[in-house]
């Protein structure tokens, strides 16, 4: 059986997924695509996915009955109706980070689904299928680094566009290092402190970069990571635990040492889509046979919720120069690993 997806969003990410849903990855189709800049919707249906349906908005396009399953990659703050609405039509939903943008409306998500009594959302939270945190994360949790101490990460991107506005680097960029400290640790955060460097000449007036986020974990292991978004040097995602017994370093993406130049050097990549590349694929291609299986089994609209509870309280610790709690309920039982409701 081939899925036939419905995508809403056809910018950067919708554009990629596309491509790799309808050309790349095995047993998908794109049936149908929108985006409230219509005219984009149609170039990016007529060159990437010719016979899809273009829909005039999100809503019509989830309760088309040609439609098995939705993906939402459209900007941040609509995609809690899009997922709400996927829930009620009862279709499985594949929703791009952050989950929405306020905690409140990932809880609507949560009860929603809840609700339905069947685990429908998963969230694109795609470092967990990257080949290098999952050698890091081996290295823990067969014992070889002792107990976790401390964690240094770094989240880099050469520069960011327009829209990327306000807390953006808390709230957009973060919730990646969020999501999979949090998978990689097994662990939960307890309190969030954010502290603000001396400001880049590279960014804009209205934006502030760097930012240095600390975390405090259940366990006590203390996370420092630098989220610097106009650094001009490349896209650089950085990791190095510390444990009892040794240090391990997120593996560099591969590339080839050069003797060049009278110089010793590595590539750095640029973009974020080539730096996860190889994550997206596995994360959609698993998703897909996940669908199909009924039940979905990555990112859950729970960890959506974490995420977000976790970016609000840095929010907070911004701008309020504390160390801010971070408070959430216990895990509800429908979202325990062995209690998977079919989709
Ligand atoms: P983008 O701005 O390139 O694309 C967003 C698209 O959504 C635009 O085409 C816009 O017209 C459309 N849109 C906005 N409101 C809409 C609505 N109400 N109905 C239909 N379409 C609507 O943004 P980008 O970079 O593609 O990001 C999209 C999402 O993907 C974001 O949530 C972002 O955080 C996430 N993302 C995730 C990445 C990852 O590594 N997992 C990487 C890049 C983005
Ligand atoms: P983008 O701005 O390129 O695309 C967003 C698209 O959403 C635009 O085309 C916009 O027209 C459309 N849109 C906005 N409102 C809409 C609506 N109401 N209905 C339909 N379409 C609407 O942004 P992007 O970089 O593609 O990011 C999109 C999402 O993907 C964001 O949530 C972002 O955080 C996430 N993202 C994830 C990753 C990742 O690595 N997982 C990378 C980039 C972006
Ligand atoms: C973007 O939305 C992403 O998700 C990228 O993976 C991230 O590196 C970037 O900072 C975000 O803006």
């Amino acid at each position: 059986m081939t899925l036939k997806i419905g995508v809403i969003g056809t910018g950067a990410i919708g554009q990629e997924h596309i491509q790799r849903l309808h050309h790349k990855l095995v047993g998908s189709t794109v049936v149908a695509v929108n985006d409230i800049n219509k005219a984009q919707a149609e170039e990016v249906a007529k060159r990437l996915t010719p016979a899809a349906k273009v829909f005039e908005n999100g809503h019509d396009l989830v309760a088309d009955p040609n439609v098995d399953a939705i993906v939402v990659t459209s900007w941040g703050p609509t995609h809690e109706e899009f997922v709400l609405s996927s829930i009620a039509a009862g279709k499985p939903v594949f929703c791009e980070k952050p989950l929405a943008t306020t905690a409140e409306a990932c809880l609507n998500i949560v009860n929603a689904e809840i609700a339905s009594g069947r685990q429908l959302v998963q969230v694109g939270f795609m470092r967990r299928y990257d080949k290098s945190y999952r050698l890091l994360k081996e290295q823990i949790t067969n014992g070889n680094l002792g107990e976790p101490l401390m964690v240094h990460c770094a989240h880099r991107n050469p520069s960011v566009p327009e829209v990327y506005a306000g807390d953006m680097a808390i709230t957009d960029s973060f919730p990646h290092e969020i999501d999979v400290l949090r998978w990689l640790l097994d662990d939960d955060y307890v309190s969030a402190q954010v502290i603000m460097p001396r400001k880049t000449k590279h960014t804009r007036k209205d934006l502030d970069d760097p930012h240095m986020i600390l975390l405090e974990t259940k366990k006590g292991v203390r996370i420092d990571v630098e989220v610097f978004v106009n650094c001009p040097y490349g896209y650089d995602i950085q990791c190095q635990v510390v444990g009892e017994d040794g240090i391990g370093y997120l593996p560099e993406p591969m590339s080839v040492l050069l003797r060049k130049d009278a110089k010793l050097s590595h590539e750095i990549l640029q973009d974020w889509k080539l730096r996860f590349i190889d994550s997206y694929d596995v994360e959609l291609q698993e998703w897909i046979e996940s669908v199909k299986a009924g039940v979905v089994r990555g990112p859950t609209a729970w960890d959506g919720y974490f995420a977000s509870v976790t970016a609000d309280a840095c929010v907070e610790a911004k701008h309020s120069g504390k160390i801010v709690p971070i408070r959430i309920g216990e895990r509800p039982s429908f979202y325990a690993p062995t209690a998977l409701k079919p989709a």
